[in-house]
């Protein structure tokens, strides 16, 4: 662990590094408590970096150093020095061959940094700094290596696995076997992978577009091996889609993926050899819900997508972070967006983006999305450089438009390739394929904090002119409190009285993108015969809050008329916000609770139109979320939120009783199961339908809710009726209906991942006293991040009405759990205490408790660099 107050790291101070590494050959001799490694490295002076020689400084941490030799010379332990982050040795000339050998003990690495076992299997994870807990290096991502591997192993690891090509193999004298990779393409150590395991695989072949042939390899251990298949399908997908958009093909002659169980996020993009949490990647109709389906072929998308955005071209610093990760989350859902419903994926990433994003970035540890400093950049990987990253190459590709996102994308790949960039790198190559200037967009990259604007409209009847008049602003945020004005494109549609979109100009345009560049501006629009009615950021074109004064009968015609789904989804979510607003404001009150019927009324027609994507009419159907409402409000109410939102779904489902159960009805069919949209589109309307259907605790709902349990042949309707069971009132369904779908499928470890996530997620199931129970069954492990996350963060990120509980006893538990947990694992630590950071949104006595169990983690003790980061920065 490091030391208790870590020093903070600022983009400012980047300097290229004094040496660099030509070559590295990686030896290993795999041992669980001590794994020997030997490394060899062809170092050279970076003649970038000025004159003299000083001394060379590699990072490591919890390393066993047992030799240093420079050119075949022992270095005497006299002459260098070991340092608490690495070590320092002097250099008498600009280039020679440094040899380290030293140990590890992958079985006691909890952190799963590094080497580390995961149910006996050998695996690592070096991003971001994780190779230094394997050896001695300069491990940062501008010092790229071309790499070799070799690596010993006792015969029961019959799979040994590492970057690029294999290049031999054979056994030792002493009977153990040995296996070399050679990957040919010069790397950053954080690209380094390695797996050594008894591990079975799948495998197929994709031949580029240039007509290689390329070897595609799953390893998972055995019992899982009929769980590959969606995963290869979506890696072909993937693979095609690249080609065909962005005209980037695979570079290697293999491509291997390894399922681990014991992983810290969802995959990692290795050169050559992807290493994916198991929960990422294996699915089967059985087991897998559609969500699952969908999550996997997008990560799997995204982790290839890497190869080009972030490995071939890869970032200069981890201020950088963005330039890969927004950049290929963009890629990963245009692909998405491509492979299924496009207007359903943008709903789930804005309403996530809305929700959680937005969040982050109006709390403690708000950062622009090329931050300026970190003090561990493990707490960077965040939603504001992940998904706030991809908006803003949206925002580049919505103002170039298609063809000239793809001329910026071209010369950026081919300026670039083989080298450690930039951001501004990226937005170079954008503006110099297209001829433009995005001097002002560049606010987006170092300004954190969401934009406001503010629109009205004027329309004169006399001359037809109408005008849109957009305010923007943006709140401040830790150490940035004035904001310069962004450059926001702004997508727009005028609806007339017939609720078709009014023509914009003599050519007959019906939608533009209005490029909002100053604090406040005015567009003009004139030859309108009526008043129109705005549909304002059309599918979400900027990371910004739109603020109009749209009537209840407004949202109505928008919900029923736009012609951009998005918005329509979108005019729905504003009605039942002013809905639940209006509910809050009773509760508070103390007035009897009261549906607006129109708000009803839409449901209905929503319900009853058979034109539209059944999988948009279930978002649509969708109240807003708890979290999205206390993410929209001033001060957080939670139990005026709870009530509010309780309430209005109770309404509905009884209001809309017959109309759900006869949807609910059409929809229901025993054909066999296919993860393609239009199959998942009518499942989630149909779940969406039997969860409002048991809000009524009615025995017929609970009845339909136990058929589909009992008769269900896919996890997706199984989970969703269990869902609907233990959500419902009756608990002996529930506990029988858990207890049956336990013994069922105790072995598997996605499923119970599942059914711990169903029972903490619950208001009704994951009482304290409940998620503690569950903490003590054998299928928990602390040391399983999806375990924590399944069970513990259910119940704080997903469980809003028990988490929230006045006596503080939910952020309590949080806090105990988190000082558990940095002892094993900081980075997950880090992540987990998050939901007890936001104390100062909330008012009065709940705040108080809310900062009192943060404090409290403070207190603790020593905390890791993660953990100390996140608390230090949010008790302020
Ligand atoms: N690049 C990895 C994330 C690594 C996180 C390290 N703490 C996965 C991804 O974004 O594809
Ligand atoms: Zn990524």
């Amino acid at each position: 662990m490091k030391d208790a107050q870590p020093s903070t790291v600022y983009l400012k101070d980047y300097r290229v590094p004094d040496y660099l590494v030509d070559s590295t050959h990686l030896h290993f001799e795999l041992q669980p408590k001590a794994t020997l490694v030997k490394s060899q490295l062809k170092i050279r002076r970076n003649p970038d970096a000025g004159e003299g020689l000083p001394p060379l400084l590699l990072d490591g941490v919890e390393l066993e150093l047992l030799s240093v030799s420079i050119d075949g010379q022992l270095v005497p332990a006299s002459r260098y020095r070991e340092l608490p982050e690495g070590l320092s040795i002097p250099v008498d000339k600009p280039a020679f061959v440094l040899e380290i050998h030293n140990r590890i003990n992958p079985e006691d690495n909890t952190s799963l940094e590094g080497l580390y076992l995961s149910n006996g299997m050998y695996c690592t994870q070096c991003e971001a700094e994780g190779f230094r807990k394997i050896t001695y290096y300069p491990d940062r991502p501008d010092v790229m290596s071309k790499f070799t591997t070799t690596i010993v192993a006792p015969r029961q690891y019959p799979v040994l696995l590492s970057n690029g090509n294999e290049i031999e193999r054979g056994a030792t004298e002493d009977g153990r076997q040995f296996v070399t990779w050679e990957d040919p393409f010069a790397k950053p150590a954080y690209l380094f992978a390695l797996v050594g395991g008894d591990l079975q695989h799948v495998e197929d072949s994709y031949t580029t577009s240039s007509g290689r042939k390329v070897k595609l390899q799953i390893f998972t251990e055995a019992k899982n091996i009929g769980k590959c298949d969606h995963a290869m399908r979506s890696l072909k997908k993937a693979m095609r889609w690249d080609e065909a958009v962005y005209g980037r093909e695979y570079d290697l002659d293999i491509f291997m993926v390894v399922a681990v169980d014991h992983f810290n996020m969802g995959a990692m993009e290795n050169k050559g050899l992807n290493i994916f949490n198991s929960a990422c990647v294996l699915a089967s109709p059985e087991t897998a819900t559609d969500s699952s389906f969908q999550r996997i072929e997008s990560i799997v998308g995204h982790e290839y997508f890497h190869n080009w955005s972030g490995n071939r071209v890869t970032c200069r610093d981890w201020f950088q972070l963005s330039l890969k990760e927004g950049f290929t989350v963009f890629r990963d859902a245009e692909f998405s967006a491509d492979m299924n419903s496009r207007a359903v994926k943008r709903i789930e990433d804005v309403s996530m983006l809305r929700t959680a994003q937005f969040a982050e970035d109006a709390g403690p540890m708000s950062h622009p999305v090329r931050p300026d400093s970190y003090m561990e950049i493990s707490n960077f990987y965040t939603l504001t450089v992940y998904e706030k990253g991809a908006e803003v190459v949206r925002m580049i590709h919505t103002l170039l438009g298609t063809e000239g996102f793809r001329k910026g994308s071209d010369l950026y790949f081919e300026r670039h390739d083989g080298q450690a960039v930039t951001c501004e790198d990226f937005v170079v190559a954008m503006e110099d394929a297209n001829g433009v200037d995005l001097t002002q967009f560049r606010r987006w990259y170092s300004q954190a904090g969401t934009p406001v604007l503010e629109v009205t409209d004027a329309y004169d009847e006399v001359n037809g002119n109408y005008a849109l008049t957009v305010k923007q602003s943006c709140p401040p945020t830790p150490g940035q409190e004035e904001k310069l004005p962004f450059h926001i494109p702004l997508a727009i549609g005028l609806l007339g009285a017939d609720g078709g979109d009014l023509p914009l100009d003599t050519s007959g345009t019906r939608q533009v993108v209005l490029q909002v560049t100053e604090a406040e501006q005015t567009f003009n629009f004139s030859g309108l015969l009526e008043k129109p009615l705005p549909s304002l950021l059309r599918g979400f074109s900027a990371p910004v809050k739109v603020r109009y004064g749209y009537s209840t009968e407004q949202l109505l015609f928008l919900m029923r008329n736009d012609a951009d789904e998005f918005n329509r989804w979108d005019a729905g979510q504003r009605l039942a916000f002013m809905a639940l607003e209006q509910l809050q404001q009773a509760y508070r009150r103390e007035e009897t609770l009261k549906l607006q019927p129109q708000l009803v009324e839409a449901y209905r027609s929503v319900l009853q139109n058979r034109d539209l994507d059944p999988a948009l009419v279930a978002k649509m159907l969708a109240l807003p979320s708890e979290q999205t409402l206390a993410e929209e409000a001033e001060k957080i109410d939670a139990e005026a939120i709870i009530a509010a939102r309780r309430f209005a779904r109770a309404a509905l489902a009884e209001a809309l009783k017959g109309d759900l159960l006869a949807c609910y009805q059409r929809l229901h069919t025993d054909k066999p199961y296919s993860p393609e949209a239009a199959d998942i589109a009518e499942r989630s309307l149909k779940n969406a339908c039997l969860a409002y259907l048991c809000v009524t605790e009615e025995d017929d709902a609970l009845a339909l809710a136990q058929v589909q349990f009992d008769s269900a042949a896919n996890m997706t309707d199984s989970a969703a009726a269990l869902s609907a069971l233990v959500n419902h009132g009756d608990t002996a369904s529930a506990d029988a209906a858990l207890e049956s779908f336990y013994q069922r499928w105790q072995q598997d470890t996605q499923v119970v991942e599942l059914w711990f996530g169903l029972q903490s997620s619950s208001a009704k199931r994951g009482t304290l006293e409940n998620v503690r129970a569950l903490m003590q069954h054998p299928a928990f492990e602390l040391k399983n991040p999806n375990k924590v996350r399944a069970v513990i963060g259910g119940f704080a990120n997903r469980n809003f009405t028990q988490f929230h509980r006045v006596d503080g006893s939910g952020f309590k538990f949080v806090a105990e759990q988190t000082i558990a947990l940095d002892k094993l694992n900081p980075q997950i630590a880090a992540r987990l205490v998050l939901p007890i950071t936001r104390w100062k949104k909330y008012g009065g006595d709940l705040g108080e408790k809310m900062k009192t169990a943060l404090q409290s983690v403070m207190d603790s003790g020593k905390l890791s660099a993660d953990l100390y980061e996140v608390v230090s920065k949010s008790l302020v």
